[in-house]
């Protein structure tokens, strides 16, 4: 096996020591008797991000010198968490920083804590992105990440009197992590006019000429591997106006005002990531960022690939681009317009280019209809005028293509276009991906299928079932076994004989041979109860609230959205709190205690979404403050979920609930983290849920609720049928318009949506079987043997949601690329 070298390693906790005394002494200007814990961190940051240079500065060189294929990876955000942990567990030396910070008189959780989440994502598809590069890295695939330099991240989110209230996150004051390159710049281009002139060769070329230009600066951002000196890049773009600080001849001319607004204007492109998950508002600034970003990091691309002096047609066997949803879809028509224009390729030369295998793969994350993205043409053609004629002609020779194969059908031609020929007419941002690229995939396999046999039905038709695939996602064991649960990830290490389970997590299966291991059950025990004692006291930190660590922990924490159904957990504790309060005292207290434990944000103008915060909290401050109930029952709602909160609340769930209407959620990531830390799930038949059940077992989750296939006929029966509300939900309307929990008026639109809307989230038609199921898991966590026992049987069977086995599918099955392992 390798053995990490001089490069990334401390000799000792005394070399670490005197790295962060330097570091302290020179790079921060202090001195160590004024060292408090941000500076230990800085200090810290500083040394460990000295050693990852010299590994990342060996593998680029490798990979140039190797002339190796490289994977892109373009995701408009990337939810990275904190570094500090993560590179030194990464590099293998917490244990020395550990020392050595003890030496200094500081406790490392406490310095790691200092650092700033990297919050450049909204949810789940941003920390996928995240992961895969942690796993690229780990498996050493030559492999960047594309993204924009937010200088505001997602909002921070405050909880006052009960409602969200936005902060800005600015995250920028001291950020070790990233490496600005002023060196290397592009000019992107905007808005101008397109011109036809006919060339030298009487070809006729377009011109895209006049507009304004707005520079991008690269921002780089080290990925160490896992035990692998494999360093690769995260390259962020930041834009700045061209023409250096200031437009000078304005300034000269005594218009100092309107070039510093100029500045600002450019600034403004990568200043905020938009808040919204899985809604698209069409908003000009969004266009703008997204061909910034594709512009520039095209240019780089290409830029690399003319350094090695090959030929046009080896582009694909060189690149292979994966467009993390539609939001790079620009690309495809960045990239033609490259060949077309600026290379003076032929078209259809360049198009084989373009659609190449292996050039670019798209990654579907949803089939919600708000959120498929559509740009108004009229919007294209004033900021990218020379991208809307290039999207023309595509969607010209495309539907030629389709309308020779399929010459009596009208229609198909309507349904597949890139232009939607509605008022105004839109792009279709989809339809473009799927033209564009070779392979597209969806995020696990009833979301794969339900593309294919929904929304991107014709284009099966069309392209042929080939095109389309399916690539469970999985999450990095790394950061969400080792780094947020060290315990169990060193009780497992003991068992199975070394760490090499985080690098092939199947290694996991060997602990089914321990279920009856008394000893290893009681410790595994003791392990999920010690970390269930330090969310309870982040809650009495955070929340004022004491809960009570041996109640049974209930947990549901991911972005707030009526598809994911929050309401219905809430409706259902509502239910519950009911249920106790009709009962004598002495079968009160023969209950099983519970922590409902929420968590998310919601984007700022979704109304419904913020109404269910705001009921989720008033729920609580009824429920924690009612002597008849005391532990049996307690309402939290944690602030500001993000990733480091998600690293102390995953390890401390008994039970976790996913429970999104049946074919709304493409996969979910966070189901496999829970259950990865020894938390079972309840969840509906939905996107990864499923998957985990086929691996785990029915017996060990707790499935309720409609099957996907069912929801259409259902949603059809409310709107034209007659409309029935459950009797025990109707109870909980009944309770909250009483005003047992105050505000009656805010939450009547949440019932409305259930009782006159037509419950399009089936939140009424689930209800008893969700009910009903809890009944279950309150029954069989009463039998903690064989609660635990479920337990370590899920944990052992999760092998299959590591991202390394996402990895290798996208790399075997859609980029075609090896891995480049340094044997230095
Ligand atoms: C344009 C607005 C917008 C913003 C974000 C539309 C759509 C998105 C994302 C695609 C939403 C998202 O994060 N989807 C989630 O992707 C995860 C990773 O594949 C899945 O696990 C989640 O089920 C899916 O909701």
């Amino acid at each position: 096996a390798w053995k990490r070298s001089q490069t990334a390693a401390f000799k000792s906790s005394d070399e670490f020591e005197k790295e962060v005394v330097r570091h302290v002494e020179t790079s921060l200007a202090r001195s160590m008797f004024n060292c408090d814990e941000k500076a230990a961190y800085s200090a810290t940051s500083l040394a460990f991000r000295d050693r990852l240079i010299l590994d990342w500065n060996k593998t680029q060189q490798r990979q140039t010198y190797r002339d190796s294929k490289r994977v892109y990876y373009f995701s408009l955000e990337f939810l990275m968490g904190r570094a500090l942990d993560n590179a030194m567990l990464n590099v293998g030396m917490k244990d020395t920083a550990k020392a050595g910070l003890a030496d200094l008189g500081f406790r490392i959780e406490d310095i790691i804590g200092q650092e700033h989440d990297a919050a450049l994502g909204n949810g789940g598809l941003g920390r996928l992105a995240a992961c895969f590069l942690d796993s690229l890295a780990s498996l050493d695939f030559p492999a960047w990440g594309y993204g924009l330099r937010y200088r505001y991240g997602i909002f921070k989110q405050e909880i006052i009197d009960g409602y969200q209230v936005e902060v800005p996150d600015y995250w920028l004051d001291f950020n070790p992590w990233e490496f600005p390159r002023h060196d290397v710049t592009v000019d992107v281009q905007f808005f101008g006019s397109v011109k036809k002139v006919t060339n030298e060769e009487g070809k006729s070329v377009a011109i895209w000429e006049g507009g304004e230009i707005v520079v991008a600066v690269a921002y780089d951002v080290p990925i160490p591997g896992y035990d692998t000196p494999t360093t690769n890049n995260l390259r962020l773009w930041s834009s700045k106006a061209s023409g250096g600080e200031f437009d000078f001849q304005k300034f000269n001319s005594g218009d100092y005002e309107s070039s510093v607004a100029e500045q600002q204007r450019a600034e403004t492109i990568s200043n905020v990531l938009y808040p919204n998950d899985n809604l698209e508002r069409g908003k000009e600034l969004r266009l703008k960022q997204q061909y910034f970003w594709v512009a520039a990091s095209l240019y780089d691309i290409v830029r690399r690939f003319k350094k090695s002096k090959r030929a046009w047609r080896e582009f694909p066997e060189q690149v292979a681009i994966q467009l993390n949803d539609t939001h790079p879809t620009l690309a495809i028509v960045e990239l033609q317009r490259i060949l077309v224009d600026v290379e003076g390729l032929e078209w259809d030369l360049a198009w084989e280019i373009v659609t190449g295998t292996p050039q670019f793969g798209y990654t579907n994350h949803t089939v919600l209809p708000e959120a498929l993205e559509k740009w108004p043409v009229g919007l294209v053609q004033h900021l990218l005028p020379r991208h809307l004629q290039i999207i023309y002609d595509i969607n010209l020779f495309f539907l030629q293509y389709v309308e020779k194969q399929f010459p009596d059908d009208r229609d198909i031609l309507t349904r597949v276009s890139i232009i939607e020929e509605s008022q105004p007419k839109m792009v279709r941002m989809a339809h473009l991906a799927i033209v564009g690229s070779h392979k597209v995939n969806g995020v696990a396999e009833l979301h794969s299928d339900l593309i294919k046999t929904t929304i991107f039905k014709d284009f099966v038709e069309i392209f042929g079932p080939d095109r389309f695939t399916n690539v469970t996602n999985g999450i990095t064991p790394r950061r969400w076994l080792h780094q947020a649960n060290p315990r169990l990830s060193e009780l497992i290490a003991s068992k199975l004989g070394s760490h090499e389970f985080l690098k092939d997590l199947s290694q996991l299966n060997k602990l089914e041979l321990l279920v009856q291991d008394k000893e290893f059950k009681k410790e595994w025990a003791e392990i999920k109860f010690a970390n269930k004692v330090r969310l309870a006291k982040y809650i009495k930190e955070t929340t004022g609230v004491n809960v009570n660590p041996s109640a049974l922990f209930d947990v549901q924490v991911k972005r707030i959205h009526e598809y994911k159904r929050q309401q219905l957990n809430i409706f259902g504790v509502i239910h519950r709190y009911l249920t106790l309060k009709a009962m004598a005292p002495a079968e009160r207290k023969k209950q099983l205690p519970r922590v409902s434990i929420f968590g998310g944000k919601a984007a700022p103008g979704y109304w419904m979404a913020k109404q269910i915060i705001h009921l989720i909290n008033a729920v609580g401050s009824v429920v924690n403050n009612d002597e008849d109930i005391g532990d049996l029952l307690k309402v939290i709602f944690l602030e500001d979920y993000n990733v480091s909160k998600a690293e102390i609340i995953c390890p401390a769930s008994d039970i976790s609930e996913h429970i999104s209407t049946a074919g709304t959620e493409a996969s979910g990531t966070s189901n496999m983290k829970f259950v990865l830390n020894g938390g079972l799930i309840i969840g509906t038949c939905d996107g990864a849920n499923i998957e985990i059940t086929r691996e785990v077992g029915e017996n060990n989750i707790f499935l309720f609720g409609n099957l996907s296939e069912d929801v259409e006929d259902l949603r059809h029966a409310h709107t034209y049928g007659s409309h029935t509300i459950d009797p025990d939900l109707a109870k909980v309307f009944e309770e909250i318009q009483k005003g047992t929990f105050g505000s009656v008026h805010d939450f009547s639109a949440m019932i409305a949506a259930v009782k006159d809307h037509g419950d399009y989230y089936l939140v009424s038609d689930d209800f008893h079987s969700y009910i009903e199921t809890h009944k279950l898991v309150d029954e069989a966590y009463r039998n903690q043997e064989e609660w635990v026992v479920k337990s370590i049987t899920a944990v052992a069977r999760m092998g299959f949601f590591s991202s390394d086995r996402c990895i290798y599918e996208y790399a075997d099955g859609i980029w075609n690329v090896e891995p480049l392992p340094r044997r230095d």
